[in-house]
């Protein structure tokens, strides 16, 4: 292991070698997608999904689409981090004084873990789409906080520490509608309720097109000794639609509205009939990691907004990446305010 790391590790999580003569950073399980169409009854689809390590399983929050197309989170629980069973019913959110606290639909979550609590984010209705936060111990009460930013809003990620005393998180600025633009920002807060001190870390864009039209948070950014290693999702338009590939770049360990590193080629691109052939075309959008003590990583990604599919790499692999291929975009490593 080149680069030293400091994250939860999780030693039982499925894991593939780096098949013989391939050449990409990041390579596809060899039996994807693990959650195929129609899972369950009554549920059509579940993809952009997240998991962690919990009691020597894994529990997930994932996304469920049901036959009205509107999506909800629900838990799924596995021994394996491939075979899950999704709960029947949605996830049923209280406010701080426990009063019920659903949101009207609810999409593509991250899940991360700061200290001994668990952060649900993901994108909720508040008069238009924005960032919804909810935490719970025992993934049995979940507890809405109220909700960080102002409409319109995506691709919230929680940092799994706090930097400085705060709380970090990512955001996306949207629209209302399928957002035809959009950088990275991040905001701080001391006690998860009001955020502030907000940053741009990242733009779209590049000499290349795969991130020009709009960029977004994907898992938890990792700790590593250069950095946080981040990996996102960027999108091009072309002339069939959005097409969706993951990035890698890392971000100033105390600043990390710094971009110190910033991989000018994507690291996965659509290229698989699950990634490609789906309810959306051509998309795979990363919300959750795992990693072990050896600093192997599994990535959870969405397949054409169809299926749950797994991937694998190093946290050397991606470091490395993200430093030899370096591309400055633009103000990136600017504090950005
Ligand atoms: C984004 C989000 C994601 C989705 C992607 C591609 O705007 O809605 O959930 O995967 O579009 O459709």
């Amino acid at each position: 292991m080149k680069y030293k790391f400091t994250a939860e590790t999780c030693d039982y999580m499925p894991f593939e070698a780096k098949p013989e003569g391939y050449d990409r950073p990041i390579w596809r399980y060899s039996k994807n997608p693990i959650i195929k169409r129609n899972p369950l009854k009554g549920v059509a689809r579940i993809f952009n999904s997240a998991l962690v390590p919990y009691n020597g399983e894994f529990i997930g929050v994932f996304r469920v689409e049901d036959e009205t197309s509107l999506p909800h989170l629900r838990l799924a629980h596995s021994k394996d981090g491939i075979h899950f069973t999704v709960e029947e019913e949605n996830i049923n959110f209280v406010d701080e004084e426990g009063k019920p606290y659903n949101p009207y639909y609810a999409y593509d979550p991250r899940l991360v873990k700061i200290e001994d609590e668990y952060f649900i984010i993901w994108c909720t209705e508040f008069y238009g789409p924005a960032i919804g936060l909810a935490k719970t111990k025992d993934f049995k009460t979940f507890v809405r906080l109220e909700n960080p930013f102002l409409p319109f809003n995506r691709n919230g990620v929680l940092f799994p520490r706090k930097i400085n005393g705060e709380y970090k998180m990512l955001s996306r600025i949207s629209d209302n509608g399928h957002t035809k633009f959009g950088d990275i920002f991040l905001s701080s807060s001391k006690d998860l309720k009001y955020w502030g001190c907000h940053r741009h870390v990242m733009e779209s864009g590049g000499s290349g097109w795969w991130q020009s039209l709009k960029i977004g948070g994907g898992p938890a950014p990792i700790e590593t000794e250069v950095g946080w290693l981040m990996i996102y999702h960027g999108v091009i338009l072309n002339c069939n639609g959005f097409v969706y590939s993951m990035g890698v770049a890392i971000l100033d360990k105390d600043e990390p509205s710094k971009v110190l590193y910033r991989a000018k080629y994507y690291v996965m691109t659509p290229e698989e009939d699950y990634e490609t052939v789906g309810f959306v075309p051509n998309v795979v959008f990363p919300c959750s990691t795992l990693i072990d003590k050896e600093g192997h990583i599994a990535i959870y990604y969405g397949a054409a907004d169809t299926y749950v599919a797994l991937a694998f790499t190093t946290i050397d692999e991606l470091v490395d990446f993200a430093i030899n291929n370096h591309e400055g975009v633009g103000r990136d490593r600017d504090l950005g305010r």
